[in-house]
């Protein structure tokens, strides 16, 4: 939102399910972030991020032309990198941890048989991976302002949210970071880029605003003979991410699918029709 400069609305939801006005809007789906554009419901900051490039050119997201492989630094930094970050902060927080926060976030992150004490030893195992990691994105701002070059990109916004995050969740964060000298200097400078003009709203209008709209049915979409699920628009499907454990899967009728979206059609009785639009790279499709 900051990099393009954009007025948003900012609805504020639970951290734990039931997320009761969430799950109208796409239908079990219980990540956070989720964007709404009037009965359009994007999942997944992949997505998020598409739309936002697709509906507001410019500025781009990808400087330089350098959308394509851009894209696959969010399956690093949201896939194997992110899970580190939560076993290390995780087993940091240890009983500071609200009961039923580790309860939600111990299995949803690794899996049924989670085990804090296990955690806890992994430390400095995750601490050996995570500077070596946070070591490469040192290196990339080293002789550059930003991760694409002098102009901020998805890359800077993905890999962001990751020294954020260490450096307030976990414990000994700051002083962690205090050895990517260049990193700190280009969070100063993603900072200072902000979010855009963020406005709070209420879960409740943002319900109405769903229900008053018509979705984006997506009516030119066609069959893809090369999609390798065999799916098309016409067809029921179940959507489930792949990178979390014991999420619901959501369904509903196909109304676009490509290489890189499936989009489905819900009714629901309280926002009436909607579309919710997910990322095809970490999510699971299946024939409903
Ligand atoms: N791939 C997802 C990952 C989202 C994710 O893991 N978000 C965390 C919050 S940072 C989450 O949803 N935690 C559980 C929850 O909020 O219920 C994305 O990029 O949007």
């Amino acid at each position: 939102m900051g990099i393009k400069n954009l007025d948003w609305r900012s609805v504020t939801i639970p951290r734990l399910p039931p997320k009761p006005d969430l799950m109208p809007l796409t239908g079990g789906y219980r990540l956070t972030p989720v964007m709404q554009i009037g009965a359009d419901i994007y999942c997944d900051s992949q997505c998020i991020n598409s739309e936002l490039e697709r509906r507001f050119p410019e500025p781009t997201l990808f400087p330089g032309g350098a959308q394509g492989m851009a894209w696959g630094v969010g399956r690093w930094t949201d896939g194997p990198m992110f899970n580190t970050m939560l076993s290390l902060v995780l087993a940091d927080a240890g009983d500071d941890m609200p009961e039923d926060f580790k309860a939600d976030r111990g299995p949803l992150y690794f899996g049924p048989g989670f085990d804090l004490g296990a955690l806890q030893k992994k430390i400095p195992e995750s601490l050996v991976q995570l500077r070596a990691q946070f070591g490469w994105m040192n290196e990339r701002v080293a002789e550059r302002d930003f991760m694409l070059g002098d102009d901020a990109g998805l890359p800077d916004a993905l890999c962001y949210y990751l020294v954020w995050f260490i450096r307030g969740r976990y414990s000994k964060g700051p002083d962690f970071l205090s050895q990517f000298k260049h990193l700190m200097e280009w969070e100063q400078r993603v900072q200072s880029i902000g979010h855009g003009n963020p406005e709070d709203m209420d879960a409740s209008e943002a319900l109405s605003i769903a229900k008053a709209a018509a979705p984006d049915n997506c009516e030119d979409a066609q069959p893809d003979p090369l999609e390798p699920s065999g799916l098309a628009p016409g067809d029921m499907a179940a959507v489930e991410p792949m990178d979390v454990n014991g999420c619901p899967a959501v369904t509903g009728r196909i109304v676009r699918i490509t290489a890189h979206e499936i989009a489905l059609a819900r009714t629901d009785e309280h926002v009436g029709d909607v579309v919710v639009h997910f990322p095809c790279a970490g999510y699971r499709t299946a024939k409903a």
